[in-house]
């Protein structure tokens, strides 16, 4: 079939749209009709110069759509159901066996690999050059999409599609790490460094799990408003003096538990910083170079943990809908955070994101 997607063929961020050939599903797959998809940051770094995907490519991971047609094999989702598509998991490994998939052993590959496990490619240009799909196993930024039985998740029909494909990855990612993975205590008090997508569904989650005091940290004072509107107590702007003294400030012993969502390796640092004696720290991101952070021994003697958390930790079969239910209860609002574009905007999109005007730009197709 022939679909139109965003292709990208060089460094520059601009995709051209370009109609492509689609062959598929194969066995396993799932053909999906992309109703709309979040943009992520991810997205735009796959985009550019530090790139760990082959070109040309499709890219998006934030996709919801309405299966179309299934390949053989497949028995979960039947043409007409509504999904959120999220990250890749080979279901095989001892994660996957023991239902935490977001660290999947061969998760890089199957996010950024941009193949099939047999090599091949089911996308093609006009003149049949090979483009790559599979982005994340997905590859959103299209009308249609070739996701897997494992990483397609059905939710409920009364459930507004177009909003729901940043649960997939941005969403889930913040909001899990909170429930999933620190399992934060209620009455225990938390800070979250940096409130965009990925820290805004932390405070709201935060909320939800009981957290006595909250604290939001950010350089955009929107932001910060926003993040108390959404539950925190306190926020602090970035940019003055030391971050975990501005802490210690409100809560003299440090944090029970803190979040770093930016990837900056000095607000990392202050994370950790700022953390009571057996105080965890989550880090949800990390600098894209693999850049390395140094920590005082000393300081994580008191038991004190440092953690890495992809993708919330979550089982997305379990977590999404969950999330959905929450949405649809209006206890997890998390359209407070999205902002809709139009399928070809996807390069303002990313710009908005970048600089911060958009929290979660959601390209409608
Ligand atoms: C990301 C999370 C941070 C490391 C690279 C992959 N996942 C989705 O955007
Ligand atoms: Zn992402």
């Amino acid at each position: 079939m022939q679909i139109t997607a965003a292709v990208f063929r060089d460094a520059t961020l601009k995709p051209s749209f370009e109609t492509l050939d689609l062959t598929g599903p194969g066995p396993g797959e799932v053909l999906v009709r992309m109703v709309a998809t979040g943009v992520c940051h991810t997205d735009a770094k796959a985009a550019g110069p530090e790139s760990m995907s082959p070109r040309p490519v499709v890219l998006g991971h934030e996709g919801a759509g309405v299966v179309e047609a299934v390949g053989q094999g497949v028995t979960k989702v039947a043409p007409g159901d509504h999904v959120v598509m999220t990250f890749g998991s080979c279901g095989r490994c001892r994660s996957c066996e023991e239902a935490e998939p977001a660290y999947c052993h061969h998760a890089l590959p199957l996010s950024f690999g941009c193949k099939r496990s047999d090599g091949s490619s089911y996308l093609r240009a006009a003149d049949g050059s090979q483009v790559f799909g599979d982005f994340f196993q997905q590859s959103s930024f299209a009308t249609h999409s070739v996701g897997r039985e494992r990483n397609v998740v059905k939710v409920r029909k009364d459930a507004p599609l177009e909003l729901l494909g940043p649960l997939g990855c941005g969403v889930q990612t913040g909001a899990g790490a909170v429930l999933n993975d620190l399992r934060v205590k209620p009455g225990r008090t938390l800070a979250i460094f940096g409130v965009g997508a990925l820290g805004l569904s932390a405070v709201m989650a935060a909320r939800l799990a009981g957290a006595g005091r909250i604290i939001a940290i950010d350089r955009h004072k929107g932001r910060l408003d926003l993040a108390r509107e959404l539950g925190a107590h306190d926020v602090i702007l970035g940019g003055a003096e030391p971050l975990p003294a501005q802490i210690k400030a409100i809560l003299p012993i440090g944090v029970d538990y803190a979040i770093d969502t930016t990837g900056v390796l000095t607000v990392m640092r202050a994370a950790i910083d700022s953390l009571a004696p057996r105080g965890e720290c989550g880090f949800v991101t990390s600098p894209w170079d693999g850049s390395e952070l140094s920590i005082s021994p000393r300081h994580l003697l008191l038991g004190r943990k440092v953690r890495g958390i992809i993708e919330g930790n979550s089982n997305p079969d379990v977590f999404i809908p969950q999330l959905v239910d929450w949405f649809m209860d209006g206890r997890f609002p998390f359209d407070r955070l999205v902002k809709f574009y139009a399928f070809n905007e996807l390069e303002k999109a990313f710009y908005d994101s970048e600089t911060g005007l958009t929290v979660k730009p959601v390209l409608r197709m």
